[in-house]
């Protein structure tokens, strides 16, 4: 079968723009001055608590901040590590290995058949405009992308999704409001198969892990699709500025679904992009974009080295 399109092809020039973007307040803000720390003659005790200050403060996490500096500290002390810059280059490296650490997974829509990419998170992290996004992009890579617009609670979201729709050129198979999303699902999939569709985003309602109808509801639409013969994946929406607040929405989607990847959203917003680090090292899932900003365009797809270098000038 001749594969008409294959995920991973955003131009990498453009990809590290958008990071180079996306990421400009993390770059001038917690990562610069972490970078500045090594610019330094010496090492001090105080270069090690600041940096600690600094990692914990950008979200990379407590525990994982303790780890890298005590492990730092250590080639220092054995002589492993001279200079300065040495130790400013072992650190990139050493948070490009926690992004590498995890294995990529599922997502691999590849034109041998639909791929339904469920799009789930709490209210108001960006799932709508993600989706968007990742139609336009898709697109762009050659592939054909349906929407499904299971986020049935409130009409505007269906209206929201219509007119993002018509702006990445990709079709938006929608139920009436408040009709139940499980048959929009089922909709939709027959949309997809007719146009012969390599991938069907489905937009879903904000759910909070504590609603449990939503939850179940989430099942259900799993199995209408699971049901239908296709392959279906989770992607969790996280909202970067809502830092470690955001995580431990994370980790309860965590409980509940099974992720295959997640999307860092606004990330433009904030200077905490260490928040990635602790997604990968706590969730063992792999990022799969990161959203930059609120125009259609404003999408990177993850690249851990592009990733890592973006953070530091
Ligand atoms: N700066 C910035 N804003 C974003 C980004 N992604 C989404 N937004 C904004 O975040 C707000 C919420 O986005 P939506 O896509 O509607 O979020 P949602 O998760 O679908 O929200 P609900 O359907 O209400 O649960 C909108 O104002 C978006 O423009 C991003 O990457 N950067
Ligand atoms: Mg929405």
């Amino acid at each position: 079968m001749v594969m008409r399109f294959l995920r991973g092809k955003q131009d990498p020039k453009e990809r590290d723009q958008k990071l180079d973007e996306g990421l400009q307040k993390s770059r001038s803000g917690l990562f610069g001055q972490m970078s500045a720390l090594f610019d330094r003659e010496e090492i001090t005790d105080e270069t090690w608590e600041e940096l600690e200050e600094l990692l914990v403060a950008s979200d990379v996490g407590v525990e994982t901040t303790f780890t890298l500096v005590e492990s730092l500290q250590d080639r220092v002390d054995s002589g492993e590590l001279r200079r300065p810059s040495h130790v400013r280059e072992t650190l990139k490296q050493e948070l490009r290995g926690i992004l590498e650490s995890v294995p990529p997974r599922n997502g691999a829509a590849t034109g041998e058949g639909l791929l339904v990419t469920l799009v789930v998170g709490v209210n108001g992290v960006g799932k709508t405009t993600t989706i968007a996004k990742m139609a336009n992009r898709l697109k762009a890579d050659g592939a054909q992308v349906v929407i499904g617009a299971a986020d049935t609670f409130r009409a505007a979201a269906i209206d929201q999704l219509e007119v993002w729709g018509q702006r990445a050129g990709v079709p938006v198979i929608a139920g009436a409001p408040n009709s139940d999303p499980a048959s929009v699902v089922h909709d939709a999939l027959a949309a997809a198969r007719t146009r012969r569709a390599d991938v069907l985003l489905v937009d879903t309602a904000g759910r909070l892990h504590t609603k449990y109808n939503l939850m179940e509801e989430l099942r259900k639409i799993e199995r209408v699709v699971s049901k239908g013969g296709s392959k279906v994946e989770n992607l969790l929406v996280l909202d970067a500025t809502t830092g470690q607040n955001g995580l431990l929405q994370a980790r309860q989607f965590a409980k509940t679904v099974s992720l295959d990847g997640v999307v860092i959203s606004k990330m433009d917003g904030t200077s905490k992009g260490g928040i990635v680090f602790a997604v990968v090292k706590e969730l063992g899932v792999p990022i799969r974009y990161v959203a930059t900003g609120e125009k259609i365009g404003d999408l990177a797809e993850f690249d851990s080295q592009a990733f890592v270098d973006a953070l530091w000038s």
